[in-house]
């Protein structure tokens, strides 16, 4: 890949709904020569007029569906590329490729119709309006040809069938020609019979129309080159936006959460401190004898008020945290003894026995901060908390790229 495709390739890859717009873009920076295509049915007769208009047997010709790929020929600095007929039903989808292919490299359209067939159906409508459309926007031209007129029974039929086309398509700028007229009036040196095959007029009316190609191919550049600067910008707008609102969010949440932690902490904190300082000789340390196992004695009550004060404060800490979404552990930190996967287990192990653990853990100012420190930890290892972070990353990667797409455009521009 050269720089030049490099640099759209870092456009497309944030603007996959442009590839087509990029690829188009891709063509007209190569500035090559001028392209010609055809579109119509199969057996209308597009690959012997193209062989007509440049006056050589380049393209196959059959009675039946012949051209399946697309073929290219540059005669007289123009490139003539002959395009699979468009029917679905017969259609593959290398047809397809081939038809798109087309579509994306040519500057003009020759439009074939075969005159016996009548009026336009649906189909060949519904691509003549894309055409049309297409041709609007970026000055790519579209020019009707009724190919084979000579098989219509005269002049009479002609002007009937012609009449009926006008009447789906009023200007339509019809261009009637006979490529079995024009290669016999050519062989024979017939002058009459190669006038009234209409090739020398469509000829001329191609000729004129490539040379509004390097005004039209401007033309294209530029609008392409407009239409994704603006796209890539307002992407780049929102994309701030977006990334401005969710570092606001994660930001908050974390106030949001350091803040009712730490009131949570001061409540039980005071709870416990209170507790502490009601109970009176500390009893915890007083060995029970096998004859005290189903008394209560003060060891068992001094244990029991430390215990029950702690769950307390665990409890009010968890439903907090639960509130919060920090529920289980990170799933790299899950052990298989599933009852100690939680993150109050983690901080705050699994039982306290004495007073002095207590005053450790919830009166003082060092015992507090650790709890503070440990579970907002725990808390930036939350699912959310975790999904709002790549959600960052994403959006912060997605800037990055858009920069870049914006920065190869701007180049490009540039060197045009
Ligand atoms: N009578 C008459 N026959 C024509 C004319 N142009 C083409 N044909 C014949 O019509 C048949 C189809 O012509 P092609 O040029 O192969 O048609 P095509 O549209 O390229 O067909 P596909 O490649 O299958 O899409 C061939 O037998 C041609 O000789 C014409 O002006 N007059
Ligand atoms: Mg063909």
């Amino acid at each position: 890949m050269n720089a030049r495709g490099g640099a759209l390739h870092e456009v497309v890859s944030v603007l996959p709904d442009r590839a087509d717009d990029i690829a188009r873009l891709a063509i007209l920076l190569a500035d090559g020569e001028p392209i010609v295509t055809v579109i119509g049915k199969y057996n209308h007769g597009k690959s012997r007029l193209l062989n007509e208009l440049i006056g050589r047997d380049t393209f196959a010709v059959a009675d039946k569906r012949e051209t399946v790929k697309l073929s290219d020929s540059v005669h007289q600095g123009v490139r003539w590329l002959d395009a699979p007929g468009l029917d679905a039903d017969v259609g593959t989808e290398d047809d397809r490729h081939a038809l798109h292919a087309a579509w994306l490299h040519a500057d003009i359209r020759l439009f074939v119709h075969a005159a016996k067939e009548g009026e336009l159906d649906a189909k060949e409508l519904a691509l003549l309006a894309e055409l049309c459309a297409d041709g609007e926007r970026s000055k790519r031209q579209t020019l009707f040809v009724l190919s084979q007129v000579d098989q219509l029974a005269d002049d009479a039929e002609l002007q009937k069938v012609s009449h009926a086309i006008c009447a789906q398509w009023p200007d339509i700028g019809l261009n009637a020609v006979s490529s079995t007229r024009y290669r016999k009036g050519r062989d024979e040196g017939k002058k009459l019979m190669l006038e009234k095959s209409g090739m020398p007029s469509l000829r001329a009316t191609i000729d004129a129309a490539l040379a509004r190609v390097p005004e039209a191919r401007a033309h294209e550049a530029a609008l392409l080159f407009d239409e994704t600067r603006e796209e890539l910008t307002q992407l780049l707008i929102a994309q701030d936006k977006l990334l401005g609102d969710l570092r606001d969010t994660q930001r908050q949440q974390r106030v949001d959460f350091d803040h009712g932690l730490k009131s949570v902490i001061d409540k039980v904190s005071g709870d416990i401190d209170a507790m502490l300082n009601a109970l009176g000789t500390d009893h915890a340390s007083v060995p029970d004898t096998a004859k005290d196992a189903y008394a209560i004695t003060a060891g068992k009550l001094e244990r029991a008020h430390i215990q029950i004060a702690y769950s307390r404060a665990c409890i009010a800490i968890d439903s907090f945290l639960a509130g919060h979404g920090v529920i289980g552990l990170p799933s790299e930190q899950e052990t298989v003894a599933r009852a100690l996967n939680s993150v109050m287990v983690a901080v705050m192990g699994v039982s306290v026995k004495f007073r002095k653990d207590l005053r450790r853990i919830f009166c003082t100012e060092a015992g507090r901060e650790r709890m503070q420190r440990d579970f907002a930890h725990y808390f930036e290892l939350s699912s959310d908390r975790k999904a709002l972070a790549a959600r960052i990353s994403q959006s912060e990667a997605m800037i990055d790229a858009l920069n870049k797409a914006l920065n190869a455009l701007r180049a490009l521009e540039g060197a045009t």
